[in-house]
């Protein structure tokens, strides 16, 4: 199948740097897997600066600086600039004023379609198609969930964020910082990633916006019980007059042989061709 290549070139990675007198903060927006998001304004453009809180955060922030400043595509966050030379580092990007798909999935009342449901999931698998496709390196998200993926235009356009784990292929990542319940069984096991484990976050986000649940939610769980669970075998439970064409995309998504799983842009292919046969 053919793939898309995006070539790098050198002007991709030189991030702007900002100054703190540039921006003005103005509210905390929430928390990430590192540092503290701030809306605020740049240039009397609304924005989102997030921050580092602590020494340790200071590699994810970097890493996340990096890897964004490589990237150019309509689902993925855009990154405007960095302060990585002062005392307090931040970085600037687009705000996107719809917030995360976690809080419209699970903490607003908001009304959805599965149109909406399967365009979110189709904009999610198309940047991860996308930063697979990284040339001369891919880049693996390695914590792909819903509050990672942001909306903006009245919850139209999806942009995956939060790259503070993101690595190149086949790193180990020692302390699994990613999150359990998005987390494929062979990262608890070996710890070793390839593109495949984001292809298994990927069919837990299918799994969510079609049944609005939170995956392995259950008081008693752990996170160590999700994994070992996972590890086992146990997914989630196939939800009740889902098409088959998206069960059986999701479930080829989750097998438990990484090898087995489809790449991206097969998911990527499947995908349209589902979004063309649903209603
Ligand atoms: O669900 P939220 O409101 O949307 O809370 C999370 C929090 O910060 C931690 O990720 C929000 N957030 C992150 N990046 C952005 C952004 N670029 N624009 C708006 N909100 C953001 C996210």
């Amino acid at each position: 199948m053919a793939t898309v290549d995006h070539q790098e070139n050198e002007n991709q990675h030189s991030t702007k740097e900002i100054k703190e007198n540039e921006i003005q903060r103005l509210h905390a927006v929430g928390e990430g897997s590192f540092g503290v998001v701030f809306k605020g304004l740049w240039r009397n453009i609304p924005v989102a600066i997030k921050t580092i809180t602590r020494d340790e955060e200071k590699k994810s922030f970097l890493v996340e600086v990096k890897q964004l400043s490589r990237v150019n595509h309509e689902n993925i966050v855009k990154l405007y600039g960095a302060c990585t030379t002062g005392s307090q580092f931040f970085l600037v990007m687009e705000y996107a004023e719809g917030g995360s798909l976690y809080n419209v999935l699970h903490q607003s009342k908001l009304r959805y379609t599965m149109s909406h449901a399967m365009s979110w999931a189709f904009q999610c698998a198309k940047g991860v198609q996308y930063l697979h496709a990284m040339k001369p390196k891919p880049i693996i998200h390695r914590d792909l969930k819903p509050p990672n993926l942001l909306l903006i235009n009245e919850g139209v356009n999806l942009k995956i964020c939060d790259f503070g784990t993101a690595a190149d292929k086949n790193t180990y990542m020692t302390n699994n910082r990613g999150s359990a319940a998005w987390m494929a069984p062979e990262v608890f096991a070996s710890s070793c990633y390839t593109e495949k484990c984001d292809v298994y976050s990927w069919s837990i986000i299918l799994w969510e916006v079609m049944s609005r649940k939170k995956p392995f939610y259950s008081q008693s769980n752990t996170t160590f019980t999700i994994l070992w669970a996972v590890h086992k075998g146990k997914r989630p439970p196939l939800i009740q007059n889902c098409p088959e064409c998206i069960e059986r995309l999701m479930t080829q998504c989750w097998h438990q042989d990484p090898d087995k799983r489809p790449s991206m842009d097969d998911v990527v292919l499947m995908m349209s061709h589902i979004c063309l046969l649903l209603p």
